[in-house]
């Protein structure tokens, strides 16, 4: 595979993939938005008069109804579908946030958001102000005296102004305005990767509201990178020939079926959700257990992550972007039509956004899924030394976003044990400064010549609805505690596991600490297993560093969920996302800390587990000029959920899927999955039940 786009293949060579329309109708409470209905909010509104020239739509976000609602609806209910619908004059910078009924057609709310004071956060970025941002900083003439000065002046067309959110740092000409910043980077060429030539000191601030540069900073003269870093194959080939081809073929096709937005995998159903804010969203996530669906989770996403930079420069200090409540993730999602990420057959998720005038687009192919080998799931030899091995599988549920010069993978795994895995993948290319060759700075290493990069952290949040056989939870933090030697461990080997309940949630802002395997335990109120304890998942970290800013930083209280690793609220429908419903120049104090301010219970009730993890980046001359994934994320894993290992029925054929042609009762494959079938019965190879009823002696 190269990385070069061809536009005339959607459906990408070596899959078999299969480009799957969303249907036109939202038939289930949950279907993510349609396009008829982003068409139809935007029609209610200006119908009432609410849209002129001036308006766009920084976003639409589905409402979900009340979960007592949802609870009672069946199928052929009607539906009563909602949409969150922010507004924004450009003229006046005044902005305003309704609720439409798109079932109804009506407008059951519209309030107009103070957004002229601090409290109050700006609303998403559309796409045309990153456009109009970099035709006020060229036009400047502060801009273009900075460029002469600097010598930079033959660059001016070609370069590429980006665009970026301002943070917060209640600064009276910036409160209370619809700011972005700019840097600003050459291209020696149309296609010219621009971020291997940063302008070092050069930022423009823009008010995208006045229509100005409202003021320029243009510190020092260090000389513009000249070295290229573009990737693609023209310029980084010819590619290798040394690897061979792996088809990943599955003639029977995949184990997983789709209905509308529902999918089911072996014991796991779930429905795929998706909105502009936080990309792929998992809805009423279940494992089957016998003739029972019991529940694992109502909603699971990562609403939010922010990235905060870590030098003193005046290029860079304010740096902190929300790259879902700034730029939204689904609203960058990429479409893998043009460039699958996926391999095997694979079943696509279209998905729908509104553009910045509110009219859809729809995103081809934005979510992906197949399935994947795993290696090995059990094994086992016997005395006698025979082995029985079985291999694990996974369904991974997937998209990817582009916010800027960074790429980022959400991916969600379900596998045969029980377990979920979310992975955040970031690729992409890193934020760099201009420096001089050789030099140090204490903020940014050196990696390719005059390339500094300064040191920064990608800190996502998961949001978990968790909802462990029923909504009624209870939270536990659990870690395993070695025990003095004396009286209760006589011969100092001995150790023992502590369990603390957090029952409010102020207890439950809590950190992670590997040394003595801590992890958070999600309980059933009511339930109970096997061997009559509460059944339970753990919610399993990663435990890497937190918010690296000092609390005197802005960043820190506007940042704040992730100064913890964990977080527990009692469910409130408004709160979804752990920054506020809008972080972009807001002041510190929304989202997490505002809620959890109340202390509410989490003794038995409705609990939302909020998960904060991800790397921090201190960059390496190997990230450039495209860094290779890296990795981050958490486990969700069944601990005393099940009352045993369910996937002991797995076939034993490691090809698991292949049929046993009729009458090979006595091939290997079906005597190797531990039954023995009639001759002349068909069986599936490995299956625990042949139909015949005879297992193996
Ligand atoms: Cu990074």
């Amino acid at each position: 595979m190269t990385h070069v786009h061809d536009s005339h293949t959607p459906d990408v060579t070596h899959t078999h993939g299969k480009r799957v329309t969303t249907p036109a109708e939202a038939r289930h409470p949950l279907d993510p938005l349609t396009g008829e209905e982003i068409a139809a909010a935007r029609r209610i509104l200006a119908d009432a008069g609410h849209v002129t020239e001036h308006t766009r739509v920084p976003r639409m976000l589905p409402v979900d109804p009340p979960k007592d609602v949802l609870a009672a609806w069946r199928e052929g209910d009607a539906l009563d579908r909602r949409i969150r619908v922010t507004l924004l004059d450009r003229d006046t910078g005044v902005s305003s946030e309704a609720i439409v009924s798109v079932s109804r057609g009506e407008i059951d709310a519209l309030t107009v958001l103070d957004t002229g004071s601090a409290p109050y956060g700006q609303p998403q970025y559309l796409f045309e102000e990153y456009d109009a941002a970099a035709q006020l900083v060229k036009a400047s003439p502060e801009w273009q005296a900075a460029m002469h000065r600097r010598g930079l002046e033959e660059h001016m067309e070609l370069a590429f102004c980006s665009p970026l959110a301002p943070g917060f740092f209640d600064r009276e000409d910036e409160v209370g305005k619809r700011i972005i910043r700019s840097h600003t980077y050459l291209r020696f060429s149309e296609s010219d990767s621009p971020w291997a030539h940063p302008i070092e000191g050069l930022v423009a601030h823009v008010d995208l509201t006045a229509r100005r540069v409202f003021k320029l900073d243009d510190e020092g003269d260090i000389p513009v990178p000249q070295q290229h870093g573009n990737y693609t194959l023209d310029v980084q080939g010819p590619a290798r020939s040394s690897l061979k081809p792996i088809e990943i073929t599955q003639p029977e096709g995949p184990s997983f079926s789709v209905d509308g937005s529902l999918v089911q995998w072996e014991n796991w159903k779930f429905r795929v959700g998706f909105n502009q804010q936080e990309g792929l969203v998992l809805n009423q996530v279940t494992w089957r257990d016998g003739d029972e669906d019991r529940s694992v989770a109502t909603r699971a996403s990562v609403p939010e992550m922010v990235v905060p930079y870590g030098d003193t420069s005046v290029s860079r200090h304010w740096i902190s972007y929300f790259d879902a409540g700034e730029y939204l993730l689904g609203k960058n999602a990429n479409s893998l039509a043009l460039g699958c990420d996926c391999l095997g057959v694979i079943h696509y998720f279209d998905a729908f956004v509104p553009d910045d005038h509110g009219n859809p687009v729809v995103i081809p192919q934005a979510v992906c899924m197949h399935e994947e080998d795993y290696g090995i799931l059990w094994k086992h030899t016997d005395l006698a030394g025979n082995a029985e091995t079985r291999r694990s599988r996974r369904l991974v549920v997937s998209y990817f976003t582009t916010i800027g010069n960074y790429d980022y993978g959400f991916f969600w795994y379900f596998y045969l044990d029980g377990s979920i895995q979310m992975e955040a993948k970031a690729t992409g290319i890193v934020v760099a400064g201009a420096g001089i060759p050789g030099s140090e700075d204490p903020h940014g290493p050196e990696i390719a010549p005059g390339i500094f990069t300064p040191v920064h952290q990608h800190i996502f949040c998961a949001r978990l609805d968790v909802a462990i056989d029923g909504e009624d939870n209870t939270l536990h933090e659990i870690e395993a505690a070695g025990i003095p030697t004396g009286p209760e461990n006589p011969y100092g080997n001995a150790f023992t596991w502590t369990n603390t309940q957090l029952t409010s949630e102020l207890e439950a802002q809590r950190i992670a600490n590997g040394l003595a395997s801590r992890v958070w335990e999600v309980r059933s109120a009511h339930r109970t297993n096997y061997v009559g304890k509460p059944t339970a998942y753990w919610l399993i970290p990663e435990g890497k560093m937190l918010l690296a800013a000092q609390p005197e930083s802005t960043v820190h209280g506007r940042a704040a969920f992730a100064t913890k690793h964990l977080w527990g609220t009692q469910y409130d429908a408004e709160e979804l996302y752990p920054a506020g419903f809008a972080p972009n120049s807001r002041q510190p104090g929304d989202g997490l800390p505002a809620w959890t301010a109340a202390d509410r219970s989490l003794d038995g009730e409705d609990i939302v587990l909020w998960h904060s993890f991800g790397p921090t980046h201190i960059p390496r001359t190997e990230d450039w000029p495209i860094m290779p994934v890296d990795y981050s994320g958490f486990w969700f894993k069944p601990h005393g959920f099940l009352d045993q290992n369910p996937a002991m029925n797995l076939p034993a054929d490691a090809r698991a899927s292949a049929s046993c042609a009729s009458g090979d009762s006595t091939g290997n494959c079906c005597t190797a999955g531990g039954c023995g079938c009639c001759a002349g019965d068909a069986c599936r190879c490995g299956s625990a039940n042949c139909g015949c009823g005879t297992p193996r002696g």
